[in-house]
């Protein structure tokens, strides 16, 4: 099946709430996304999705990220549509608990879309085939988030990151790269002038390191807690 199975949890089911608060977390890649969501796996009012990276690593038996990073012009748009597709199952996927937090979103699958038209990796028809099914899942299904998170992040503290964590796939990526795709974030989610913006934004400094990180952490969780539907 594409849908692994989610965080097993013990809690009592959530029969009264009409549906989850659901936040989602944005920012540059290594910019802590999966710290962020590791914090909130506790909780046992909360299912926390992760990003579907191992669905995109074997579809099959191919890794269509090796193979986006390998041949942009050639794969970007085979892997983009799987991300779509990865993200709205997630999206529409709804667990029994008052609390769902899902690393990205269909929505900022659009920032590394976009980088890839500025770049031109991606053709007009092609651009043009992504957002067609963008604007239709987003019109015709209910997406429902609450809240974005946006782990804020100087592009060479996430460069460090992703050096010492050594993703193999992402051995290519550059500096240049990752400016470009904190730009775009910022664009979007903090200077808000590129993409709608689906949910009210709450900016955290992904820069801090992890000590500090876990401080911005409780005090977002109790924004979240506090907050109703
Ligand atoms: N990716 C992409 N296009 C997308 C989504 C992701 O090209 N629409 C790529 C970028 C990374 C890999 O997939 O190489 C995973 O990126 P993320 O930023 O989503 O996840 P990280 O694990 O890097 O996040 P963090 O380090 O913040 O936990």
């Amino acid at each position: 099946s594409l849908i692994p199975v989610f965080q097993k949890t013990t809690a009592s089911l959530c029969n009264l709430c009409k549906r989850q608060f659901t936040v989602c977390v944005e920012g540059n890649i290594g910019s802590g996304k999966t710290t962020f969501l590791s914090h909130f796996k506790k909780f046992n009012n909360t299912t926390v999705l992760q990003e579907p990276v191992d669905l995109w690593r074997d579809v099959g038996g191919t890794n269509l990220l090796k193979l986006m990073y390998e041949d942009p012009a050639r794969h970007a748009f085979l892997f983009q549509s799987y991300v779509q597709l990865t993200m709205l199952q997630r999206h529409t996927y709804k667990p029994p608990l008052p609390y769902k937090i899902m690393e990205r979103s269909v929505h900022s699958g659009r920032c590394f879309i976009e980088n890839m038209k500025r770049a031109k990796l991606l053709s007009n028809v092609e651009i043009m085939v992504l957002n067609d099914w963008y604007e239709w899942c987003t019109q015709n299904t209910n997406l429902e988030i609450d809240l974005i998170v946006y782990l804020r992040t100087s592009p060479t503290v996430v460069y460090q990151r992703m050096k010492e964590r050594a993703r193999k796939e992402e051995n290519s990526v550059s500096l240049e790269y990752l400016k470009q795709i904190h730009d775009i974030h910022d664009e979007w989610l903090y200077h808000q002038t590129l993409f709608t913006v689906p949910a009210p934004v709450l900016v955290l400094d992904g820069n801090k390191n992890l000590k500090d990180m876990i401080i911005e952490f409780e005090n977002c969780k109790n924004q979240i807690f506090n907050r109703k539907i």
